[in-house]
């Protein structure tokens, strides 16, 4: 006993010190002795390691309230996870202006050139539980949050610009169909399941979405090369009232990258917080991400020329139809100081708009604006989720909403209602507030899908062809893989009679990877696919960026490693942008050739070649000779040519190679080449993959 009490005095005194350097105060609730822990009632604890007993070796006590108090809150830390997106990332930031939307509408955020608006922006994955790895094949959404002068805007996007679905009343379906199924508790995380599959093949209208979700845009390398939609149709409403249809677009400033789909299956066991940690890192050392936010506008007399209705939300609008209009800029630059706090509790609604902003009919979005501010209510529980600091306007509220669960303010005086004579300062309705746009709405009251619905499969052979052949080849053997995952062979082949409308050759590509008997007839189609001409701004590799910014690249060393070639790459990558990371048998350095103990920044076994966009292999012969019993190193090696990845050699590199059984080809090059290696590592090698795997 009196032993513990000495070690608790030491540890608190330790524990404060690194309070202190740690922004400890937020660690208390109210203001006072900082240094005194306390109940949440303020009362001093004198000891915090050994709960009442009755005697030294006795019952513990019902008596002990210092101890209920602290498991009682314990017990109730977590909140409900969000039932989509449960998985995600947030990061503060702001929102620039660039050009203004004058002309086309009254909100602020769009018309004030220069003004810089703090964002909370959440990156997240959809199927996934809270605990869920990083790198699912999945949509990630991209919600983000804007604290304008005139109320927060959220605009709650994903990482595609469709959706699987045209009307929110098939929402829940579709979430019950891609999460764990529910006999069973899995898979977590992946749509390569049956009941997924199942939903989607009596679904003809997502098979756009599906084009999308089986191109590499879902296995992204990291959320800063991904791009945001916010998918529906909105109206821009301008000082006369007059209003214009706009789609939202945020643009990577890195470009786009994806993974190949082994490396993202490996990135998951390696580093299931691949994604977090990576966006982390990039913070801390002040790569700020950014994205371009451009626009797309268009009026009612435009979209009624449309080969589609811009109101579906499984149709976007070609670039080549309504090229995007750069507006603005958003940089992300500061982590939350907690992630229960902010990333966990922000609550983003589609129904969260500025004055001059406003929704369209798409029926997805009407759905959504009810949807969210209802899922607030269980996950925060209670209707005052906007007190909380995260969700908090930054300008001045005021309305005579009252009381209710936790409740933080104490409004003064006797009037909570409007209109009212008895209080001149009480909060009034103002003409400058929100207006809805004027429109005339006439027709049948009815549950009718429109005529404008019907066509399903023009944009998804649109996507397809106008894909490389690389990714149409990702795209077919993605289907293949998440099909054969399926049990029932019936939703294997209802889904290749819709693949027929919109490739036969897909169609065909993806029944001879399932190994069907025969080619099943098409589906019935409710409209008969147009065929639209190919839009290379829907492919991933076409908006990659010659460039090694952002990316990380991997030196594997060990002891006798040539110190200057070390150095020299290093440089040479730094200078070009990427961060490095050098990997070693073990944790405590290597010895280089120069007698120097270089510290590495990882240890081989739990620092794979799948955590970098390139590899050299910089070691003597002996210490190739050693290393080349480890399967680590014979891994590391051929899941960076497996993956597409530039590798540079020296002398003992080459040793490796041998022993890996890899044929070297452009994507290798000298160690002593930084230029060929920089050149190489900016792209990836998708020439090669025919040699390393048999895709669809
Ligand atoms: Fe949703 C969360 C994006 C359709 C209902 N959704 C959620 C998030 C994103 C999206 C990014 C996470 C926000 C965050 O980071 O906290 N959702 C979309 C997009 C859709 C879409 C782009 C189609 C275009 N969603 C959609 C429909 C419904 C919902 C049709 C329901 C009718 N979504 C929700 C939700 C969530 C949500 C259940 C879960 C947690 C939350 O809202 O706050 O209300």
């Amino acid at each position: 006993m009196q032993n513990d009490k000495s070690t608790s005095k030491k540890n608190k005194s330790s524990t404060d010190d690194l309070l202190k350097g740690n922004g400890g105060e937020t660690h208390q609730q109210a203001g006072g002795d900082h240094s005194q822990l306390t109940t949440n009632q303020g009362l001093g604890i004198s000891d915090n390691q050994n709960s009442l007993k009755a005697n030294p070796r006795g019952p513990t006590l019902l008596e002990d309230f210092i101890l209920r108090e602290k498991i009682t809150h314990f017990d109730h830390e977590r909140i409900p996870e969000r039932i989509v997106h449960a998985r995600g990332t947030g990061v503060h930031g702001f929102f620039e202006l660039t050009d203004s939307l004058q002309k086309y509408t009254s909100a602020k955020i769009l018309t004030e050139v220069g003004t810089k608006t703090p964002v909370f922006t959440r990156i997240s994955t959809v199927a996934g539980g809270s605990g869920s790895v990083d790198t699912p094949r999945d949509v990630r959404g991209f919600a983000v949050k804007f604290y304008t002068q005139e109320g927060n805007w959220d605009l709650v996007g994903n990482n595609i610009p469709v959706f699987f679905i045209q009307d929110a009343i098939k929402f829940p379906d579709l979430v019950h169909a891609v999460k764990m199924e529910p006999d069973r508790g899995f898979p977590q995380s992946a749509s390569a399941h049956d009941t997924f599959w199942d939903f989607i093949s009596l679904t003809p209208e997502s098979m756009h979405m599906v084009m999308w979700i089986m191109s590499d845009r879902t296995i992204p390398r990291s959320l800063r090369m991904i791009e945001g939609f916010g998918v529906h149709s909105f109206r821009l409403i301008n000082e006369n009232g007059d209003s214009t249809f706009v789609k939202f677009h945020w643009r990577p400033k890195l470009g786009l990258q994806s993974t190949v789909w082994d490396e993202a299956v490996k990135i998951a066991g390696a580093d299931p917080d691949f994604m977090r940690r990576e966006m982390f890192e990039a913070i801390e050392a002040g790569n700020f991400p950014e994205w371009e936010f451009a626009v797309q506008l268009f009026t009612q007399k435009e979209a009624d020329q449309f080969p589609f209705d811009h109101l579906d939300a499984t149709k976007l609008i070609p670039e080549e139809l309504v090229p995007l209009k750069v507006i603005g800029r958003m940089v992300l630059d500061r982590w939350p100081n907690n992630f229960f706090a902010e990333t966990e509790q922000v609550a983003y609604c589609p129904s969260h708009v500025v004055p001059g902003i406003d929704f369209s009919n798409d029926p997805l979005l009407q759905g959504r604006l009810f949807s969210y501010l209802d899922t607030q209510l269980s996950r925060l529980g209670s209707p005052n989720f906007h007190q909380i600091p995260i969700n908090a306007p930054k300008c001045p509220f005021a309305n005579h909403q009252r009381d209710g669960q936790m409740q933080m303010n104490q409004p003064i005086g006797r009037v909570a209602y409007e209109p009212n004579t008895l209080s001149k300062d009480s909060p009034r309705e103002s003409p400058s507030g929100f207006q809805s746009a004027a429109s005339n709405e006439s027709g049948d009251k009815g549950r009718i899908r429109p005529e404008s619905f019907a066509d399903h499969y023009s944009q998804a052979r649109q996507f397809f062809i106008s894909q490389t052949s690389y990714e149409q080849a990702h795209i077919a053997s993605a289907l293949v893989f998440e099909l054969s995952k399926v049990e029932h062979l019936h939703i294997r082949v209802t889904m290749v009679t819709h693949l027929l409308h919109i490739s036969q050759d897909l169609a065909n590509r993806v029944a001879k990877g399932l190994g069907l008997d025969e080619m099943p007839a098409a589906a019935q189609a409710a409209a008969k696919a147009q065929d639209m001409p190919p839009s290379p701004a829907l492919q991933t590799i076409g908006k990659m960026k010659d460039t090694l910014m952002g990316r990380s690249i991997g030196i594997l060393v060990a002891d006798g490693s040539d110190a200057a070639l070390l150095e020299s790459i290093k440089k040479a990558v730094l200078k070009a942008g990427a961060s490095v990371k050098v990997v070693g048998p073990k944790i405590g350095g290597a010895k280089l050739s120069d007698g120097s103990l270089y510290p590495v920044d990882g240890q081989l076994a739990g620092t794979p070649s799948v955590l970098f966009d390139a590899v050299a292999i910089v070691l003597s012969s002996e210490g190739a000779r050693i290393l080349s019993a480890e399967a680590a190193v014979i891994d590391f090696i051929r899941d960076a040519y497996g993956h597409l990845k530039a590798i540079a050699i020296d002398k003992g590199g080459q040793i490796l190679l041998d022993k890996a059984n890899v044929t070297a080809d452009k994507g290798v090059v000298n160690a002593s080449d930084n230029e060929a290696f920089i050149s190489a590592a900016k792209t990836r090698q998708f020439d090669r993959e025919k040699t390393v795997r048999t895709l669809a």
